[in-house]
């Protein structure tokens, strides 16, 4: 049973050409957003050369703690003799070595990292530090941290029931207090001792 209209409101056919306008609307919207979001990827590769990482390091996970960059007294933060910083790091079922990180502000640092059990993976803080951590192959990046103190560097690949408790520290040190504190040691980190 339908109302009867009163003479000034539109007809039937007049809600259906306002649909069908909305509808036009619309999908003229979502076409421009997404030709925006298909320019933005052709300017960023093209420009930017942004692609996936083509470059792919190995390493051998059973060898991991007994040779190689990876044992134990090799983790940690060391200056090589060309003054660059490079972070080693392992992560593991539920916690990363070292768990404490120290690193200099204002100086470029390499962070290079594997995982021996799981896929594990961190973000420093509100920094854009960030990457996965794959059994078998060895993640690295190279980032400058801005301003001194201390971040927290949590897992952020879902790696099992102790998944939420695993976090290490990233202390963020002047560049003068990290070079004198590199001169006394090979490897630095924070752990207390
Ligand atoms: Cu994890």
């Amino acid at each position: 049973m339908s109302a009867v209209l009163p003479p000034s409101s539109p007809g039937p056919h007049a809600s259906e050409a306002v649909a069908f306008a909305a509808e036009r609307r619309w999908s003229l919207i979502v076409a421009a957003v997404i030709a925006l979001l298909v320019l933005m990827m052709v300017i960023t590769g093209l420009h930017w050369a942004s692609m996936p990482p083509s470059r792919v390091e190995t390493v051998n996970v059973k060898t991991l703690h007994l040779q190689g960059e990876f044992v134990e007294s090799n983790l940690g933060t060391a200056l090589g003799a060309d003054g660059r910083v490079t972070v080693r790091l392992i992560a593991q079922q539920y916690s990363f070595m070292p768990q404490c990180i120290v690193v200099p502000a204002d100086m470029p640092v390499t962070f290079r990292g594997t995982a021996t059990d799981a896929i594990h993976g961190f973000v420093v803080g509100t920094t854009n530090a960030n990457t996965m951590l794959i059994p078998g192959f060895v993640a690295t990046f190279t980032t400058t941290f801005r301003k001194p103190g201390e971040q927290l560097m949590p897992c952020h690949e879902y790696c099992g029931t102790g998944h939420e408790a695993m976090w290490a520290r990233v202390q963020v040190v002047a560049p003068e207090e990290f070079l004198s504190r590199a001169r006394s040691a090979e490897r630095l980190s924070c752990v207390p001792r």
